[in-house]
């Protein structure tokens, strides 16, 4: 591809308000299973990371890993079901969650990040006690509610220039207990004990669709509701506009359900006036 280079030097002139708003700024990043794509995905949503890092965003990667953890659940002759959404988790399979999230998936995204330059460190809800869980709901097994948020961790690691990059697994509030935790959720409790300026929900959908099937760029939170009680919202869109509820209420300024497998989604979202996805603020 031949580029034009006064283009290149515009597009990167046009970047400057938003390279200012952002200094500084935290941005929790979701990036789901469904959203990882091959290799050469991964390396660009890894550059795009490394890039936001760069130009003075802190951001704090949290990510997902379902369709990963299904397959090595396939491998093993477990069975494996969901209930709204969430994967209903017995003690067998939650070892298998802990193994595929907090091992391969997270030391793939680590690995993928620091090949491009950046300094990436892998943790768990476990580590330092940051994400501290009680059962979600009987019926689901280890599936964890986040009760209790330590992110200090979190803003260590960032004010030190490394980009955390965290398996939603967690702990439990008696000894030894593990919890797996919906990728969404987990990005959302974070997202809302730092008070962080952006969440993006990186998932395989374009975002928020109205009842004709288009993608609406913005939505309030009371328009959102409307859209769940009257179920133009559904199926696994449902979690996602919840966390994005969630967040908000807990001081989120914005959070934006985008399609991570565009080129370069974050930076469409972050440094253009287009943005990307649906975004969803007061
Ligand atoms: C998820 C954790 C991984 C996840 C699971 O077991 O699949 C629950 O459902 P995605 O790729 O973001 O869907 N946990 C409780 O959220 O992965």
């Amino acid at each position: 591809m031949t580029r034009d280079p006064i283009a290149t030097a515009r597009t990167l002139s046009e970047a400057l308000p938003y390279l200012q708003r952002y200094a500084g700024a935290v941005v929790v990043v979701k990036f789901g299973g469904n959203a990882m794509g091959d290799e050469a995905a991964m390396a660009e949503f890894a550059r795009d990371i490394v890039l936001m890092r760069q130009v003075g965003v802190n951001p704090v990667v949290v990510h997902g890993g379902g369709p990963m953890i299904n397959e090595l659940l396939g491998k093993l002759g477990i069975k494996s079901e969901f209930v709204r959404g969430k994967r209903v988790t017995d003690k067998a399979t939650v070892e298998v969650v802990e193994m595929v999230l907090s091992g391969l998936v997270n030391k793939r995204i680590v690995q993928a990040i620091n090949d491009q330059g950046g300094r990436a460190v892998g943790i768990s809800g476990k580590d330092d006690d940051l994400m501290v869980c009680v059962a979600d709901d009987p019926d689901l097994g280890f599936v964890g509610k986040p009760v209790e948020m330590n992110v200090q961790v979190l803003r260590d690691l960032y004010n030190a220039g490394i980009i955390p990059v965290v398996a939603p697994v967690a702990t439990g509030m008696a000894d030894n207990e593990t919890f797996n935790v919906n990728g969404d959720t987990a990005a959302g409790a974070i997202a809302g004990a730092l008070q962080a300026d952006r969440l993006l929900l990186l998932t395989d959908v374009a975002g928020v669709k109205d009842a004709s099937g288009e993608v609406l760029s913005q939505l309030t939170p009371s328009q959102v509701r409307e859209m769940v009680a009257s179920g133009t919202i559904s199926g696994g869109m449902i979690p996602k506009t919840e966390t994005a509820l969630a967040a908000l209420d807990e001081g989120v300024r914005a959070v934006v359900i985008l399609d991570g497998r565009t080129p370069n989604a974050c930076l469409i979202e972050i440094f253009t006036d287009e943005g990307a996805g649906t975004i969803i603020r007061s």
